[in-house]
């Protein structure tokens, strides 16, 4: 059922074989490979962006900015988050690794306070891109502590929801940058879509009169088998239930019924809508700076959002809707444009592919890989799968779900060694577990293998099923 270009085993030593090869702070400055000068890059970084929450994948939802530089750039429509939780998210992103790599588990960011803080031993993209000369700034949301702590030259968090004092920090930080040839690195953490949502006015008219539609897979309730648990195991816990997530009393987490859905997912979708217009403006800026020609511009969300499908809010579940999120490519030197990329990737590629534009060393040993290859050519590599987890519920090391997708499948292992499998291409709302059926067993051994490699090399203690 795959269509891959590497074979398992190709993949896994291209992939974890090596360690982490490169010494934090070294001395090397990475010569660039490029003959071009190296390109000025913004990374713009939402919080709880779903797939389907943007205009290119849903006419409901109007984000003309975001479409456009979709338009003109690269969309990755198959772009799948390390794990889907805020600050775990976060630190896969920033040092290329996965929870149980870099130690910011779930929630709890101490491991990446250690490795990356305290100790220096685990480099982030910021420490890189600075060894290979580039100015770097932060604003937004931090989630892993103050962000000069962790690699960035200069900025700093911004608590406002609305994200104003975050995008005014980016605009100055432009104007700053317009005349000094040294290139610049810029992550952008805003906080919108998260909840408590706070759309204004304005962008709540947008969606006024508008039949808000409801996915198929919407529910009032979730059902109760494991991977739909966002707690410990049996808790039957569903996150966003708690009182202070409502929006003018709507409540975030179930049940809710399908007005409610519809009247949450339009603040929702206003909330997007103002931060696609606050883009739009950064990028107008950066035109008007003269920058933008040479400014590689990345929009991509630290996890998704369930809007009721199957009865959930929030995220932490292995369903597309957690997982998969938003992801786009913009650079005006790309020779691959207007290209709707199908291909899996993962967050985990953004530091190799960061670096390989910057034409700085890639770290071996890397669980990621540079997506340079399709910017330039639409057929660029295949991947046979990649893998989100969330295992640090409750704070719990091992608690909570993991995933394997493949182009057409998804297999799912629970905490409690519940296993789900779903055709995505016939059942792209997960509504079918097709693990029981017998005629699936090559499959589901197969993914189960893809799985058990996985969790070896990520350092995974968790105990399978027997069998497996
Ligand atoms: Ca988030």
């Amino acid at each position: 059922m795959d269509k891959t270009g590497l074979t398992r085993a190709e993949f896994i030593k291209a992939a974890f074989l090596g360690g982490w090869a490169i010494t934090a702070f070294a001395d090397d400055k990475g010569e660039s490979s490029t003959k071009e000068p190296p390109p000025n890059i913004i990374v713009v970084l939402s919080d709880d962006h779903c797939f389907r929450g943007v205009g290119y994948n849903n006419s409901a939802v109007k984000t003309p900015n975001l479409d456009r530089l979709g338009v003109e750039g690269i969309i990755f429509d198959r772009a799948y988050i390390a794990t889907p939780i805020c600050a775990s998210s976060r630190a896969s992103l920033l040092t290329g690794l996965f929870p149980q790599q870099h130690g910011a588990i779930a929630l709890d960011g101490s491991g990446f306070q250690e490795k990356v803080v305290e100790k220096k031993s685990l480099p982030t993209v910021a420490h890189l891109l600075a060894q290979a000369g580039y100015a770097t700034a932060f604003c937004g949301k931090s989630h892993l502590g103050p962000p000069r702590d962790y690699g960035f030259a200069e900025g700093e968090e911004h608590m406002d929801r609305s994200d104003d004092s975050t995008f005014q920090f980016a605009a100055q930080y432009i104007q700053k940058r317009k005349d000094n040839p040294k290139p610049f690195f810029l992550w952008v953490a805003a906080r919108q879509p998260h909840i408590p949502l706070e759309p204004s006015e304005e962008w709540l008219k947008v969606y006024e009169d508008v039949e808000i539609p409801v996915d198929p897979n919407f529910r009032e309730s979730p059902p109760q088998e494991s991977i739909y648990n966002q707690g410990l195991p049996g808790e039957h816990y569903y996150r966003d239930n708690e009182s202070r997530n409502n929006y003018q009393n709507l409540p975030a987490g179930p049940p809710r019924s399908r007005e409610q859905i519809q009247e949450f997912t339009r603040a929702y979708y206003a909330v997007i809508s103002r931060l696609d217009h606050q883009i739009g403006t950064l990028v107008d800026q950066l035109k008007e700076a003269g920058l933008c020609e040479n400014t590689v511009f990345i929009y991509l969300s630290d996890n998704g959002y369930h809007l009721g499908n199957h009865g959930l809010g929030n995220k932490i579940t292995m369903h597309e809707e957690s997982v998969r999120v938003p992801m786009l490519l913009h650079w005006p030197r790309l020779a691959n444009k207007g290209v709707r990329n199908p291909n899996l990737v993962s967050s985990l590629d953004l530091l190799p592919t960061l670096l390989d534009l910057a034409g700085a060393p890639v770290p071996e040993g890397l669980p990621g890989v540079s997506l340079r290859p399709f910017l330039e050519d639409a057929s660029g590599p295949s991947r046979p799968y990649v893998v989100s987890e969330c295992v640090g519920v409750g704070g719990k090391r091992g608690m909570g779900h993991r995933m394997v997708r493949t182009e057409r499948c998804k297999y799912v292992l629970t905490d409690t060694n519940e296993e789900a499998l779903f055709d995505e291409e016939a059942d792209p709302y997960e509504l079918v577990n097709r693990a029981g059926d017998g005629k699936n067993q090559t499959v589901l051994n197969k993914m189960r293998g893809y799985m058990m490699d996985w969790m070896r090399l990520s350092g995974d203690t968790h105990q399978p099923p027997s069998g497996v």
